[in-house]
């Protein structure tokens, strides 16, 4: 009989890039909010320490000021951490430690060096939810320690995000990701055109669907926030013949109505995706995922069933893909979305992880 699971009382701390509400978070500020609505839905407490500024309603926030961290992906691999005067981040775990008699189960949605290396000098235990691939030595380093010390407390979103940091001890948690599917409307029937969904950045490798588009003469709709102005005018340099079309960095309403039409997904990265939220937003839509067999998309994709693993950075490999899109079914990528990727689905991998880490406390 599985053990009752009595109502929690969790404090979640927030990623310190920017506040909640704004879109700065990333990928870390969705997949927040996903966690914190499921908790609250399955009657657990909750209360998210956010920056200053944020703007969510229905979820219980207490707002901290300070100075934003510098994103990590700025960083060089062997800089030193950097802390800015009036650190959010500092505040944001003093207030913690003032606060945390109170809660059962402390979260941390940073990817910062500070709570990891915090962790020893609190009372309540703490998850630390990765959100990235490795990136630093240092953070390599504190992420080793941490998961050495206090097993089964750090949660990845896949395993070929885990598998990007050096010296990590089983047991990890690998949390994948979930969506609300009721966002996304399924389509059985698509245009003669294809989605590539990211931050346009050279580590997203857009040359490739670009090159892909004007090979094949298939229209391109290209959507996400324009981050390297130099990279997209090269692009369009290199590829004038290119059907493709910049629709900017749209809502999730707005993005689900054109990528629903779209014969397929191109997924082009050339770092190591930690998960790859875009590929079950395509699922849930309907829509096949064609990646390059490279990070966290790798273990989304069932090939030759809701998509295709391609040889990474490989045009030709992208080209074959297209061809067979015909074999796959539709309905079956929908099908995936509602199964492996649902909130309920990603509900059930946090509650599980983190009663693990309640047992193993009440034990100790
Ligand atoms: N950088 N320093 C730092 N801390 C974070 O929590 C962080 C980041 N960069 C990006 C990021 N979080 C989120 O966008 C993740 O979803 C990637």
């Amino acid at each position: 009989m599985a053990t009752q699971i009595k109502s929690w009382k969790l404090l979640f701390v927030s990623t310190p890039v920017g506040p909640l509400g704004t879109g700065l978070g990333g990928g870390v500020e969705l997949t927040l909010h996903n966690i914190a609505q499921q908790m609250l839905h399955r009657h657990h407490q909750l209360q998210v320490v956010a920056p200053a500024n944020s703007t969510w309603e229905h979820i219980p926030i207490v707002q901290i000021p300070g100075n934003l961290q510098i994103i990590a992906q700025s960083q060089k691999r062997t800089d030193a951490i950097t802390m800015p005067e009036n650190s959010l981040l500092a505040n944001m775990w003093d207030y913690v430690r003032e606060v945390e008699s109170e809660y059962d189960l402390i979260v941390n949605f940073a990817y910062d060096w500070l709570p990891f290396y915090l962790t020893p000098f609190y009372q309540r235990p703490i998850a630390h939810l990765v959100s990235m691939g490795s990136l630093s030595n240092a953070m390599d380093e504190i992420i080793a320690q941490v998961g050495k010390r206090f097993p089964h407390t750090l949660g990845f979103h896949s395993s070929h995000q885990a598998d990007t940091f050096p010296g990590l001890t089983q047991p990890l948690h690998i949390l994948s990701n979930g969506i609300d599917v009721s966002l996304y409307d399924f389509c059985p029937q698509a245009k003669q055109q294809l989605a590539w969904i990211g931050r346009i950045s050279p580590e997203k490798g857009l040359e490739d669907a670009v090159a892909l588009s004007q090979k094949m003469n298939i229209p391109l709709k290209i959507m996400g926030k324009l981050q390297d102005e130099s990279y997209w005018q090269k692009i369009c340099q290199d590829y004038p013949q290119a059907p493709m079309e910049y629709l900017g960095f749209l809502s999730t309403t707005q993005m689900q109505k054109i990528v629903r039409e779209c014969r397929a997904l191109l997924m082009t990265h050339r770092w190591v995706e930690a998960f790859g939220n875009v590929a079950i937003e395509a699922l849930a839509c309907g829509v096949p995922v064609i990646s390059y067999n490279r990070g966290g998309p790798a273990e989304i994709v069932r090939h030759g069933e809701t998509g295709f693993l391609v040889t990474p950075d490989s045009i030709p490999g992208l080209v074959e893909a297209v061809s067979r899109l015909d074999d796959i079914s539709r309905h079956g990528c929908r099908q995936q979305a509602e199964t492996e990727f649902s909130l309920e689905a990603l509900g059930d991998r946090l509650e599980r992880w983190f009663g693990k880490i309640l047992e193993l406390r009440v034990k100790s």
